[in-house]
């Protein structure tokens, strides 16, 4: 499976295509709605190449749901994906970060998926110029749900397909539908294609790098402060090498470079957020499917973030994302110490 040539170029499209001739029960209506995405991703990634030459860069002046300072290219990255949601006919509602309620599709354009996405991750960036990105999730309509947010307030597990398109030095689309499968794509210009670069990912299991906001040290509790201590300053008997710092405060960005590089996430919940500060439709589900498909795991701390259900659209919930030995190090932290605060 998936090997390409110089000249036999496996483009997203057609991975798509053949993972849906894997599953004899698809309709193809998946692929048409990954296609839909991946021209959202496009589109994004032409409007942000060129954001400082056309002057999208800084405030737009609206403030978004999350009570944050909604940036020219926020709105324009979420009014791109809700129209290419909404065309490809098979949505049929769709959450994203920007907007406040469900966004609902109606009439012959209604489909039977539901999307989860947040169209510029990491947007308080851009200005400069550090990478950004959309996170997506994808979930099958509840058909027996009473209102279209009990399609959304479902244990994480049921999601089946997640990605994230990464805005960077270059435009690195990875995506995963189950199957202990993730892939990566990088956009060539020049043919308006993503190609297929990264085959089927791997998340080392023990890395070397954590990352995470040390600034709101003074907030965590005891258990994420005495597991971060821990590969600070690891027991001089056990000859361990201290962790590398890296945080980006793009989630997209640092979730990246975890997959690629190992180690470990971590946005977890503290006196200053309960409930931490990442959403759990569109930031939380999507990147702990990933890690898990590549073969690393997520956990809140206490619990698998998959497991979680949300009680509303726009939930928190806090998460450590990693490699299987680095988050069951975290998990081995919490059950010693999540008693105290
Ligand atoms: P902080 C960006 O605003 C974001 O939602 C994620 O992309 C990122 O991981 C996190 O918030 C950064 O938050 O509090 O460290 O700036």
């Amino acid at each position: 499976m998936f090997e390409p040539g110089d000249t036999d170029l496996l483009t997203l499209t057609r991975y798509v295509l053949e993972m849906q001739r894997l599953n004899p029960s698809a309709s193809g209506d998946l692929t048409l709605l990954i296609s839909a995405i991946q021209l959202g991703c496009k589109f994004v990634e032409s409007c942000v190449r060129k954001a400082n030459l056309i002057n999208l860069v800084g405030v737009a002046g609206a403030i978004n749901v999350q009570g944050e300072d909604q940036k020219k290219l926020d709105i324009l990255s979420n009014d791109i994906f809700v129209n290419a949601l909404n065309a490809s006919g098979k949505v049929s509602s769709m959450v994203s970060e920007e907007i406040d309620k469900l966004i609902h599709v109606n009439g012959h354009n209604k489909g039977k998926y539901c999307v989860t996405f947040d169209p510029l991750d990491g947007s308080s960036n851009i200005d400069a110029g550090v990478n950004v990105g959309t996170i997506f999730g994808i979930f099958l309509e509840k058909p027996d749900a009473e209102t279209p947010e009990e399609s959304y307030c479902v244990p994480g597990r049921e999601i089946i397909v997640a990605g994230y398109c990464m805005y960077g030095s270059s435009c690195n689309l990875v995506i995963t539908l189950g199957k202990n499968r993730v892939d990566g794509f990088t956009l060539d210009p020049s043919l308006g294609e993503f190609i297929l670069t990264h085959r089927n990912m791997r998340i080392p299991s023990l890395g070397k790098i954590y990352s995470i906001n040390e600034g709101n040290t003074q907030y965590w509790d005891e258990a994420t402060k005495q597991y971060i201590d821990s590969l600070k300053y690891p027991d001089p008997a056990s000859e361990k090498k201290p962790y590398a710092a890296r945080y980006i405060g793009s989630m997209v960005a640092d979730v990246h470079r975890t997959i690629l590089y190992g180690g470990v996430f971590a946005y977890p919940a503290d006196t200053k957020s309960l409930k931490g500060k990442l959403r759990t439709l569109y930031e939380g589900f999507p990147m702990a499917f990933l890690v898990e498909q590549a073969g690393g795991k997520a956990t809140t701390g206490a619990k698998r973030v998959l497991d979680i259900v949300p009680s509303e659209i726009h939930d928190r919930c806090p998460i450590f994302l990693g490699g299987a030995e680095d988050i069951e190090n975290v998990e081995t932290y919490f059950k010693k110490y999540q008693h105290i605060l």
